[in-house]
This record gives C-alpha cells, structure tokens and sequence, in this order.
C-alpha cells in the first residue's frame, strides 16, 4: 500500500523523522525555497500535515490542500492552527497534552530563580574574573514566601502553582472562573488585579484571539517596578511593545521570557535589557518530552488512516 503523502512544515529530531518514514511519504515544507511553488507541486498528494506549535496550519496552507485530512501538532499550543478552515472541512486536528506539562513548569520555576538570584550573571562573574577584581555581586531578590500570581489555572498553569508551593508562596490565580482543585489558592477574577497582588506573575494562558494582549499596559504597570512577568505560553498573550516600554522605563521590575513575536527573530530591544531573561522557546525541550511530542505526532497520524480513535484529538 502506498504511504500517505505527508507535509513537514519544521524540522523535527532524526528518531521522529525515522519513524515518520517509516509510514509516510515525507514533503518538508521548511526546506523548500520557494514554499508556494513547493506546495503548488505537491498539493495534490498531501493527505496530512505533521506540524509545530509555533508553525501550525493558516488558512491558506489548508486551503491550498484538497485531499488535506488531519494535522497533527507537535505541541499543546494549536493556536497557530486555523480551526475555522480545518473544522469547514472536517479536517482532523491533533496536539501533544500532558506529556510536556511537568517540564513546561519546571522552566517557569527555573526562569523565576535564575532571574530573581542572578545565576547567568553570576556565572559571568565568576568566569570573568570579577569576583576577583571588583568583589562580591550585588545583593538580589528573595523568591520564597513571596507573592505568585498565575494567569490561566490550566494544567501547566496548575503544575506551576503545585511547584510554587514548595516554596511557601502566596498563590493566586486567574481564570474564567473558580477551579475546585485549588481551593488552597485565591482566585482573582482579572489580570490586572492578579498583577496589583502579585510579586511574580506566570503566563500559562492558552494562547489565540481570545487572549490576545491579556498581559497589556494597564497589567504589566499594576505588577510594577518590584514584579516580576514570566512568560512561557505564547508571545500573543503580552503586548510586547507595553512590556518593553516598561521594561526600558523601570515601570515593570524585570521579565523572564520563553517565547516572542516573530520568534527565533525577537525584537533586537529584548536583547538591551539587563532585566530580562531570555529563552529560546525550550520549555518542553527535554529529549524525554520531547520523544513523547514525536510519538503522538506519529500515533495520531497513524491512527488516522488506520481509521482508528485518535489519541489526542483537537477537533
Ligand atoms: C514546543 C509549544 O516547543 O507545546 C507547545 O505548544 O510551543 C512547545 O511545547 C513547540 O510546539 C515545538 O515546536
């Protein structure tokens, strides 16, 4: 039986693209030069796209398909996946959850105390010889029994505040509405007044139109000169420009981001900014979650045209 057609919109590691081979015939969209002339050529053959989640499917990419049956994402975030298009065609859309949850928290925490106890510029102080030459580092912020704020109590939202209460914070959290399972934590009914409350606030926002800017100038100025904004779900939930003004102004105390506008290519402001932290969008990029990612991708494809239940279905 011929293998199904499918189209490789990034680059993933060699065991998934081994085992991807193995039952699809492989088109890699992000290494075609001419992308359109490239889908153009192919379109009639693709049954299905293997994406990521900054990459997803836009409207005319589906459109541009006519025998496209099922995307599958690699990644939780399917914002970048346009489910109007797909859902017109009943076309089947698939995610990654839970396996990258814990890892995606424990980067939120790490951002929290690399910032807050300066452990790159330490680095860089005891490697440059400064720790010599001009003494002892400056004295930095306490992160125990401060207060946390998350906004969007989903499951990376919760496995955050799970591990923020390791350390004695004083935990409050956003969301649509008051979550049973955490009743040992404040629910704040807005952003901005979980931001006038918080020391540190996470964004674990699903990310999308419907939380678009969430984290905008009114938000980011109550959080203030002393706070902290930790951002490892989508670029979309801040308004960026707010947040470097702040930023740049003292209006906001510092920032410690896992993801950007027009990422890998981030606003060259970010990289003046002694008070931010800056990651490459690697909160689930551990090879054990990662290895997870890769087999759902291939489990939900497999499923598909085996025309079985599909794992973790999106629509
Ligand atoms: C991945 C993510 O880095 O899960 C998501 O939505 O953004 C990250 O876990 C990304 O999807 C892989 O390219």
């Amino acid at each position: 039986m011929t293998k199904p057609h499918i189209l490789q919109m990034g680059a993933y590691p060699s065991w998934d693209v081994e085992a991807l081979e193995a039952n699809f015939q492989l088109h890699r969209y992000y290494e075609a030069t001419d992308k359109n002339a490239f889908v153009a050529q192919h379109a009639d053959k693709i049954r299905g796209i293997a994406t990521r989640g900054e990459l997803g499917a836009n409207r005319d990419l589906i459109n541009s398909l006519p025998h496209l049956e099922v995307i599958s994402v690699y990644g939780v975030g399917y914002d970048a996946v346009d489910l109007e298009a797909a859902r017109a065609r009943n076309i089947r859309v698939t995610n990654t959850p839970d396996v990258l949850t814990k890892d995606v928290a424990d980067l939120a925490l790490a951002m929290m105390l690399a910032q807050s106890r300066a452990v790159v510029p330490g680095d860089h102080w005891v490697r440059s010889g400064k720790w010599a030459s001009e003494g002892n580092m400056p004295l930095q912020r306490r992160v125990h029994g401060k207060k946390a704020g998350i906004l969007g109590l989903g499951r990376i939202g919760y496995e955050v505040a799970r591990r923020l209460a390791g350390f004695e914070m004083d935990i409050a959290y956003c969301d649509v509405a008051p979550r049973d399972f955490a009743k040992d934590w404040t629910f704040v009914s807005d952003a901005q007044a979980l931001a006038e409350r918080s020391d540190f606030l996470f964004v674990t926002l699903t990310g999308g139109p419907s939380t678009r800017h969430v984290v905008n100038k009114p938000v980011i100025e109550a959080l203030g000169p002393t706070g902290s904004l930790i951002n490892v779900s989508r670029a979309s939930n801040i308004d960026e420009n707010a947040l470097l003004d702040a930023l740049e102004t003292g209006k906001l105390g510092w920032a410690a981001l896992d993801v950007f506008e027009g990422e890998p290519r981030l606003n060259p402001r970010f990289t003046m900014l002694p008070n931010v932290l800056l990651q490459p969008h690697q909160a689930s990029a551990t090879e054990e979650t990662r290895r997870a990612m890769g087999r759902l991708v291939l489990d939900n494809l497999m499923a598909h045209f085996e025309g079985r239940p599909l794992p973790t279905p999106v629509l």
